[in-house]
């Protein structure tokens, strides 16, 4: 890192060449720019040391395939990694700048949906920090989630156009460029003997790489995040023309527009759309075109990849890779099947981060089949050969197993099946979840192949959610524990416990959420001009909207409150903010819907003044990684309802907890390892168990209709759905979702997410948090506790476990890192 005054001079001279203008007649967004690329500057000797010592040491490499990166902001990350967070808030204040005002100018580049995508990004952050060799492979989404703007309470969705002004932090490398190919046909050649396989009539596009520096934490080491963009073959395209090809041309014109646009904005749900499988097949083919030619610029034995690679599918999504790295390896290398096989197997492992049926990617065949021609013929292959050991293994049911574990089956390409059926390694992202994979939803495979299934229980990068976006706590904790070990082993905040009856660190502690409270007033006030009372409990709900996540089943309650408040003479709550953040994927109509009754009970409630302010409801628009740092911080009470067994893990959950705000949630997902960590009488937990929801769903015996019936506040809360209580200009508005709680939906339950099965005990947990929260000492002990109990969470934790069950990576030596 270059001193303050070098540092000065950075800023000052690329804001001269950049602007033509001295530093006093800079905007914020220019001194942004030239900030950042002076950051950039200092990064990259790091990053070309980096690499060098990959090859040097002839580490093995870990490729992190994903469809998402939901990496947020990096100046404000990137300057902590650096360690210069202080030096280069003084040289901006010297300039008449605040740093967090800068770090406001950058788009947040969200190339993800949600919990997926966010977790990829954490443990880019942790390989780097624990000097782990390591790529991010993605695509560069022009357009990546949308922003959100709400409109008469309605969710709207804007365009984001991130890099329309440029990102200083990404660097274009057309030298590693590589073709893709589309359809056609496959021609079978006898070479020698041999089979060839040529793909010919085929559409192509040129894949290019865009790096992103991911920097460890002040260690040195600079990891890549490659991200593929498409550009047209123009040379090709001539050609085509003078074969009188004009329109084939035309066709790959715009197949390389179309196809890294958008990043598709479904979380937990497969909706089939060929450009998807494009996009799939598309960074895939690329990067591992270019791992190949990587690892044979430095080795000359193709049989040795699987000791110098290991490729990590993030969910099913580039699934794809298999049959393709089987492609290269036979088509390209020149291997027989069995020598294929075996390296493919052993360089690919899988992580399951869903149950929930309608995420389950099966692509129709034919649509397979004609996308990815010679591709499809693998994926036969691999197929029958699985299709035989099962009719070995199963004599006796092997119809039955075929239709339980087949890739192909139905007209379908089963893509978690393929992913299991290859790789060396299944993982869950918490022990429940993993349970759940292992008695239930995948069964079959771990009674035939025990040996691949494993847990790695997700976490979160303290670098970011803690450093980044609670510096008053990062300090307070640096000062009590007398180090600041934990940025690197968040397991030292256990040393926080020798505080949990110091009166005045408790206080102390609870006077740093109030400060984080009043940060997230002003935000509101700011962007949704609401009124928020920083002494009210802050009951924070913020995750993608998705039924199973049960934003419904808070507001319902919300509605219970009001209306007791209303009717009920004896009845008292303490103030309570009840604040919510979603995105709904735009297709998604139940979940819209959602959004629109949380705005118009907002609407409602927070224009009652006969209320006294008690209830607030605020919808936060667009929920996204910058917002959501200041969220955390802000939070008392984190939301995390889901019907149990239907979360996998979650993450945000971790966030909060280490932010000091206990969990008011199911016994779902890493909850349960939470509860585990803090101890059953510092959390919340209500409802269904994940075994009481899957003996439901197996066997029946559950109907909303009983409760609807016998309980008369329920019951007035959902009658006011459909009465024009919170929609009086029309009452069909919330029809939807009335009928969704009570009435069969074809082949679904009535109340498919068990929330008026859950209400009560949901409703008795709030009376318990109003209780502890009542006594504030009790409070902030519980507050502190979760903090000092986060250690668990850390996304270094979990990446050490993948590195030691899984990938077996060795750290690498910087010799002259700091
Ligand atoms: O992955 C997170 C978990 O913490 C969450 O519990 C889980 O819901 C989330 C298809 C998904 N699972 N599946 C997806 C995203 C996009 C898509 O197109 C599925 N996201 C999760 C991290 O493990």
């Amino acid at each position: 890192m270059m001193n303050a005054k070098e540092l000065k001079k950075a800023i000052e001279d690329n804001v001269k060449v950049l602007y033509r203008k001295t530093i006093d007649e800079a905007s914020k967004e220019q001194v942004f720019y030239a900030l950042s690329y002076a950051i950039k500057d200092t990064i990259i000797d790091e990053w070309i040391n980096t690499h060098k010592a990959y090859d040097k040491q002839d580490a093995k490499i870990l490729y992190y395939l994903s469809m998402e990166f939901l990496i947020g902001r990096a100046l404000g990350n990137n300057i902590i990694n650096l360690g210069a967070r202080k030096e280069v808030s003084q040289v901006l204040e010297e300039l008449g700048f605040d740093l967090t005002d800068i770090e406001d100018q950058e788009s947040d580049p969200a190339l993800g949906n949600g919990g997926l995508g966010r977790l990829a990004a954490c443990f880019l952050d942790s390989l780097a920090t624990l000097n782990y060799p390591a790529y991010g492979c993605g695509i560069r989404y022009h357009y990546g989630m949308f922003k959100q703007k709400i409109e008469n309470g309605y969710q709207k969705e804007v365009p984001d156009d991130w890099i329309k002004n440029g990102y200083p932090f990404e660097i274009k490398r057309s030298e590693y460029s590589y073709i893709v190919k589309f359809g056609g046909n496959v021609r079978v050649d006898n070479v020698n003997g041999k089979e060839k396989f040529i793909q010919e009539n085929y559409g192509s596009v040129k894949a290019i790489p865009y790096d992103m520096p991911v920097l460890g934490y002040e260690n040195g080491m600079v990891n890549s995040l490659r991200i593929w963009d498409a550009e047209a073959i123009t040379n090709f395209s001539l050609e085509q023309f003078d074969k009188g090809d004009y329109q084939k041309a035309l066709e790959q014109e715009n197949l390389a527009k179309t196809l890294v646009e958008v990043l598709y904005p479904n979380d937990n749900h497969y909706a089939g759309k060929e450009l998807r499988l494009k996009q799939q097949y598309f960074f895939i083919s690329a990067s591992l075109q270019r791992a190949l030619d990587k690892f044979k610029s430095t080795h000359s034995d193709i049989h040795m990849l699987p000791e110098k690679v290991v490729f990590q599918l993030n969910d099913t999504h580039p699934t794809v890779a298999i049959p393709e790295l089987m492609r290269l390896l036979l088509d390209e290398e020149g291997l027989n099947w069995d020598e294929a096989w075996d390296i493919t197997s052993r360089c690919m492992a899988y992580t399951n981060h869903t149950i929930m049926s309608e995420a389950l990617e099966k692509w129709p065949i034919d649509l397979f089949k004609s996308l990815l021609p010679r591709v499809y013929q693998i994926v036969e292959e691999i197929n029958r050969r699985f299709v035989v050991q099962i009719r070995d293994r199963y004599p006796n049911n092997a119809a039955e197993k075929e239709k339980k574990m087949a890739i192909l089956y139905d007209g379908q390409v089963r893509m978690a099946y393929m992913a299991i059926i290859a790789g060396f390694s299944v993982n869950g992202v918490a022990k429940l979840h993993t349970q759940i994979l292992e008695h239930q939803e995948l069964k079959d495979f771990y009674e035939m192949m025990p040996e691949k299934f494993n847990n790695k229980t997700n976490g979160i990068t303290q670098r970011r959610f803690l450093v980044h976006a609670n510096p008053l706590l990062t300090d307070w904790i640096t000062k009590k524990l007398g180090s600041d070990k934990f940025i690197t082993d968040l397991p030292q905040l256990s040393g926080l416990k020798q505080y949990l009856n110091d009166d005045k660190s408790l206080e102390e502690f609870m006077e740093i959420k109030y400060q984080n409270k009043l940060r997230l007033v002003k935000y509101i006030k700011e962007h949704n001009g609401i009124d928020v009372d920083p002494n009210s409990i802050f009951d924070v709900q913020v995750k993608r909207l998705h039924e199973y996540k049960r934003q419904l089943l808070n507001i319902l309650h919300v509605m219970y409150l009001y209306n007791k408040l209303k009717n009920d003479d004896n009845f008292d709550m303490y103030p309570r903010t009840f604040i919510f953040g979603a995105k709904a994927a735009a297709g998604y109509r139940r979940a819209k819907q959602t959004i629109k009754l949380i705005n118009s009970v907002a609407d409602v409630i927070n224009n009652d003044k006969s209320i006294n302010g008690k209830i607030k409801v605020v919808f936060i628009e667009d929920y996204k990684v910058s917002n959501a740092e200041i969220i955390f911080a802000a939070a008392d009470v984190s939301e995390q309802i889901s019907t149990a067994s239907k979360e996998a893990s979650g993450t945000g959950n971790m966030k909060f907890m280490l932010n000091g705000a206990p969990t008011l949630g199911t016994m779902d997902g890493a909850n349960v390892e939470i509860v585990e960590e803090v101890g059953r009488d510092n959390a919340f937990i209500f409802g269904l168990s994940s075994d009481e929801v899957i003996a439901y769903e197996n066997n029946g015996g559950y109907d909303p209709m009983t409760i609807f019936n016998s309980d008369t506040e329920i019951r007035t809360v959902l009658m006011q759905l459909v009465n024009g209580f919170y929609s009086p200009n029309n009452t069909e508005e919330f029809r939807e979702i009335y009928d969704s709680l009570l009435k069969k939906q074809g082949n679904d339950r009535a109340d498919v997410y068990f929330i008026l099965k859950d209400f009560r005990s949901y409703a008795k947990a709030h009376d318990e948090v109003e209780k502890a929260y009542k006594d504030k000492k009790r409070w902030a002990k519980m507050a502190l506790t979760q903090t000092a109990n986060a250690g668990k969470f850390s996304s270094d934790r979990t990446i050490e476990e993948y590195v030691r069950d899984i990938w077996h990576l060795t750290k690498l030596r910087l010799d002259n890192a700091k």
